[in-house]
């Protein structure tokens, strides 16, 4: 890569700054973990705990709602959006699943807050357990990740 390229990139300590981690309450057991994934990434990343909040809220579609008011209050550098929608467990996955996508993108745009996209949609529980913790990682750690790194990245723009 040349050497003489302007480069910005995000630092990953999240030291000083004051995080709220959204979380729903329903398909508890998955979005548990992706709490804990959330927590252990930021605390390891030099978060104090006195800087993190959780909210619990019902469902994935209350996430946009709860993550706009949390975004407009200005206490926030930075939001993370946990929930699972799963298709088995309802025939309006669809529909939920799409509404929480959108509306937690548009509350980024509108409000220029970073909101980790920690919002599982899988087929089924196995795939859903796959994400929080097992085989495939977990998904709230990889929302508080990139939280941290375009709140430093905003920064510097
Ligand atoms: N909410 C979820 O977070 N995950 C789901 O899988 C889900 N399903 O399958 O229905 C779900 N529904 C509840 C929804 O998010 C609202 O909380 C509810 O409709 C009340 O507004």
């Amino acid at each position: 890569m040349k050497t003489s390229l302007i480069t910005i990139d995000g630092r990953l300590s999240a030291s000083g700054l004051k995080i709220a981690l959204a979380a729903s309450r329903f398909n508890s057991i998955i979005v548990e973990r992706l709490v804990d994934g959330a927590v252990d990434y930021l605390v390891r990343h030099g978060l104090e705990e006195e800087n993190l909040t959780l909210v619990r809220l019902p469902g994935a579609f209350e996430l946009p709602l709860v993550c706009q008011k949390l975004a407009r209050s200005g206490k926030f550098d930075g939001i993370a959006a946990l929930g699972a929608v799963i298709r088995g467990a309802t025939p309006h996955f669809d529909f939920v699943a799409a509404e929480a996508i959108k509306g937690l993108a548009q509350v980024a745009l509108d409000t220029g807050v970073p909101i980790g996209f920690g919002l599982l949609t899988t087929d089924n529980v196995e795939q859903a357990v796959e994400r929080a913790g097992s085989k495939a990682g977990n998904k709230g750690a990889d929302a508080a990740a990139a939280m941290l790194e375009t709140i430093r990245v905003l920064e510097q723009l």
